[in-house]
């Protein structure tokens, strides 16, 4: 059985002690153990990190590599990462359930991708520099630098383990800093195996860290508490987010948040109805569901709305669920018992309440191997009212309502009626309508006649209660920098 360790200080942490074991979705047989890290262990990756790191005065062998080297060392490893490729595959699809054919074309591609366009975009960026007219008639330049911040500890979700992690883990090793990842306690392989791509690659050792554990009273706790983590960049829920922020509040941590969503699909009535639902099929039941950006509530213009429900529910139907190993599976399970009762819980909710199922609405069926695993039906539904609990909160499954509407303003007002604002997708070929629609929508991200089309560049974070700032391109490094000013009198 696979042994998930913990990577400090540039090796595998090969001891005995306190371990949990790792499920695998697929059949939810217990797929390895994970060794939990203790707070000491959490105070070794983190010593390990601050010692790479070191001070400005006394810098650390991290520090003390060139800017241009660090960037082609972050672009060694998105290379490592590609040549591995099919081991982070494997590990991802074990860990998630999620189908082949999702992590082969987005989880790991886009975690290499992800160190690529980190280094790019430190490469892109310069130090500015002011000239200003004074009193005295000789004139001052002000200079701007960009500093590391400091060890920062990274903790993640299980949804798009490997994605999501390098999403932070670049941007923090381009600007200069050392990590401790915390990811997900039911996904923590491939956060090990890239601790074995960075050494192989020449990464200093206690640049990147990894310790598994769970949240509060362990590992996740112990890195928030930590007195010489500088900052926590995490994605997760919102409740979790609220109780880091707290626990963090003593030692004032630098914070960013991604956080949950109750996303909206709007469908206006000039909409191209085949892109538009295929689209809201994509958004809706894309890894299960289990995307922060998936679509929930779908609102569409009345004289579309019976001819769109028929042919949504009639592809989430088609949909093919099943075996994750199979390359033509487009749904496989939820991530774990626990999260498959909860789905089921919205379904049976829905239902109690007065939703119209138009389709799925209970637990998949499946035939042996995949028996005890945990998987649930693609979900229709229609007919319940904005406030219902369904229409509200996350369910992060892979099931969205459906509503018709009557004009426009209704519709902005019906999106925006949400404690979150992370995405929304449009559907329309009127393009003055996507420019007054999008600026009018209380959320991070909207997509026009599209979903989930990334451009590294772009600024990435949600509104309300999906999240505190915006990671991305130019727009993330100024999180995982100290920006120091000086100034000279000429
Ligand atoms: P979660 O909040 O339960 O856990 C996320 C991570 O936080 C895990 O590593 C967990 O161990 C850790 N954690 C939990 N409690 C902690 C604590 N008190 N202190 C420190 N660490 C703690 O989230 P999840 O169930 O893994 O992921 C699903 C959620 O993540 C959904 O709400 C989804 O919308 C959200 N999400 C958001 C984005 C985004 O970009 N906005 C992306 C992916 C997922
Ligand atoms: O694509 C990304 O960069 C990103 N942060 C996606 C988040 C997805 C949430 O589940």
């Amino acid at each position: 059985m696979d042994r998930v360790r913990a990577f400090i200080d540039g090796r595998l942490l090969h001891r005995e002690g306190a371990r949990f074991p790792l499920v695998g979705p697929r059949t939810g047989a217990q797929v390895g153990e994970v060794d939990e890290a203790s707070a000491a262990e959490v105070d070794a990756a983190v010593d390990a990190a601050r010692r790479a790191l070191g001070s400005s005065s006394r810098p650390g062998p991290w520090r003390r590599i060139s800017r241009a080297e660090r960037l082609r060392l972050l672009r060694a490893v998105a290379d490592a990462i590609d040549a591995r490729r099919d081991e982070f595959i494997a590990l991802e699809v074990r860990d998630t359930g999620k189908p082949l054919a999702f992590a082969s074309a987005v989880d790991i591609p886009r975690a290499a991708a992800n160190f690529r366009a980190f280094a790019d975009a430190l490469a892109g960026d310069h130090d500015d520099l002011f000239r200003q007219a004074t009193d005295n008639g000789r004139g001052a330049l002000h200079l701007t630098d960009r500093a590391p911040v400091g060890v920062v500890g990274v903790i993640c979700p299980w949804n798009l383990p490997l994605l999501l992690l390098t999403w932070k883990v670049a941007p923090a090793l381009a600007c200069g800093n050392t990590v401790v990842v915390k990811p997900s306690e039911e996904t923590p392989s491939t956060a090990t195996l890239l601790g074995e791509v960075m050494a192989s690659v020449g990464v200093p050792a206690g640049v990147y860290n990894v310790v598994h554990g769970f949240g509060p009273g362990s590992a996740g706790a112990h890195l928030v508490a930590h007195g010489d983590v500088a900052a926590i960049t995490f994605t997760g829920e919102s409740s979790t987010g609220r109780a880091i922020a707290a626990a963090a509040a003593p030692t004032l941590k630098r914070l960013s948040f991604e956080l949950g969503g109750k996303n909206a699909a709007v469908v206006f009535a000039d909409a191209d109805l085949d892109a538009a639902v295929a689209g809201t099929l994509r958004s809706a039941f894309s890894n299960c569901g289990q995307i922060c950006l998936c679509t929930e509530r779908v609102y569409v213009a009345r004289p579309l709305f019976s001819a769109f429900v028929e042919r949504l529910a009639a592809g989430a139907r088609a949909l093919r669920v099943g075996d994750p190993l199979l390359p033509d599976t487009e749904m496989g399970p939820l991530i774990s018992a626990a999260h498959r009762d909860k789905v089921l819980r919205y379904y049976a909710l829905a239902a109690e309440t007065g939703a119209k199922v138009v389709a799925g609405g209970g637990a998949q069926e499946v035939a042996s191997p995949l028996v005890g695993g945990f998987y649930v039906q693609p979900t229709v539904w229609t007919g319940l009212p904005d406030d219902a609990r369904c229409n509200r909160e996350e369910i992060f499954g892979p099931v969205c309502h459906v509503a018709p509407f009557d004009d426009e303003d209704e519709a902005v007002a019906r999106v925006n009626d949400s404690d979150y604002g992370l995405a929304a997708a449009l559907w329309t070929r009127d393009v003055s309508r996507a420019h007054r629609v999008s600026a009018a929508l209380d959320v991070g991200l909207t997509w026009v006649n599209t979903w989930y089309l990334r451009d590294l560049r772009t600024p990435f974070g949600g509104m309300k209660a999906s999240g505190i700032g915006r990671e991305g391109g130019r727009y993330g490094l100024d999180f995982y920098s100290e920006l120091k000013t000086v100034t000279l009198q000429l």
